[in-house]
């Protein structure tokens, strides 16, 4: 019976080593974040130096690893405004930062190599966008760049729901679509198709019943 038990003692013992070597592999917070202390020395020199460096969310591939990690992280902010719609979410009066658009990237981990979140939104990232939504508009995951809104969330308590599609039926109802309006110049749109109206979920232009049919379907899938 010792056998026995001695026996299943050591399979547990290599079991929760082997997740625990797998877990050390996959986080390694300071690895990366040398990585870009050494991308911002050959950007900027070496005296450059990214105080705000952070990362934000991690994606795993099939086998455990992270191949990509959203990062945020500011080397300096230049006075200005600019504007980004990244599907929902609407990044405004946002100052210029440097060397990243709103202070974003993704940085590939397979690769090495660091994208503007602009250009990183295009590429074939899995579930990027889908994290970047709930990173977003996670009240624990702080961001300081801009002022971020949901597109569709005419209340504003930060979500879409039900009594946004209630509130656009009746402001269309009222013909008084005004009162949503986004008052930010499309001149200081960085990245995105251009919106005039917090109810405009189809970004089509206009306020209409189709932006209360895409906001039910968006809630409906959940
Ligand atoms: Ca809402
Ligand atoms: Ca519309």
């Amino acid at each position: 019976m010792k056998k026995i038990l001695a026996f299943v003692m050591a399979v547990a013992t290599i079991s929760a080593s082997s997740v625990a070597s797998v877990n050390a592999v996959s986080y390694n917070k300071p690895k990366f974040e040398n990585e870009f202390k050494s991308y911002i020395e050959e950007i900027a020199g070496s005296s450059a130096y990214c105080g705000d460096y952070n990362e934000k969310y991690y994606h795993y591939d099939e086998n455990g690893n992270i191949d990509w990690c959203l990062i945020s992280a500011s080397l300096s902010t230049d006075p200005g405004i600019c504007h980004g719609i990244f599907d929902d979410i609407i990044i405004s009066n946002a100052g210029s930062t440097n060397p990243f658009s709103f202070g974003l990237a993704v940085y590939d981990v397979t690769n090495n190599e660091y994208y503007d979140i602009c250009y990183a939104w295009d590429m074939d990232f899995a579930d990027l966008h889908n994290s970047f939504y709930n990173v977003m508009l996670d009240e624990n995951s702080s961001y300081s760049y801009g002022n971020v809104v949901v597109l569709g969330d005419v209340d504003g308590n930060g979500k879409l729901d039900i009594n946004d599609t209630t509130l656009i039926q009746k402001t269309i109802a009222d013909n008084n679509t005004v009162i949503f309006s986004l008052d930010f110049e499309h001149s200081e749109l960085k990245y995105g198709k251009p919106i005039k109206n917090l109810c405009d979920y189809n970004k089509d232009g206009v306020c209409s019943v189709s932006d209360v049919t895409s906001l039910q379907l968006k809630l409906a899938k959940g």
